[in-house]
């Protein structure tokens, strides 16, 4: 029996993180869970690049920017689309998720979905390190099994 898995190693590996200013009380929060994930691995802080861009809605596009580059091996994206009683929610939590998505297909590198697509702040912020976890902590765990999976084949 052949099993296929990614470890969680590290290996010198260097990152690109998209984070959205959009609700940034939930995606910095993002952001640390996902540089812990990635300092505990013995990431080194220089191969750590952070991306700030205004929202959701621009995260792919500076993404497959970022996956294009040599200097990155995968790309992990942070954000939080909260409904908030307005159907622009849908619009960009569509685009954000089909984006994303688009890209990692085009690309033999990582690319990330670490945006949480919610009803509430209080759903957000569970998300971002107060109950559920921390998707950005995930997000990076996911990257580098991914990274190690990749190199398999
Ligand atoms: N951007 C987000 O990151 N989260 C949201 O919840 C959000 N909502 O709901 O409006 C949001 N909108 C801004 C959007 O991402 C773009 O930055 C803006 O439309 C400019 O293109």
């Amino acid at each position: 029996m052949k099993v296929i898995e990614g470890k969680l190693t590290s290996k010198g590996y260097r990152f690109a993180l998209v984070v959205s200013r959009f609700n940034e009380l939930v995606s910095s929060k993002l952001l640390e869970g996902a540089q812990d994930c990635l300092r505990r691995h013995e990431v080194k802080d220089e191969d750590i690049t952070t991306i700030w861009v205004p929202g959701a809605f621009e995260i792919p596009q500076v993404a497959k920017l970022a996956a294009s580059k040599k200097e990155f091996d995968a790309v992990i994206c942070l954000g939080a689309v909260i409904r908030g009683g307005t159907p622009h929610f849908d619009y960009v939590a569509a685009e954000v998720s089909k984006g994303i998505a688009q890209i990692a297909l085009s690309q033999s590198k990582p690319v990330i979905f670490g945006v949480l697509t919610i009803d509430t702040i209080e759903q957000a912020l569970e998300r971002a390190g107060i109950k559920a976890g921390n998707k950005g902590f995930s997000a990076a765990s996911a990257a580098l099994e991914m990274l190690n999976l990749m190199a398999e084949f």
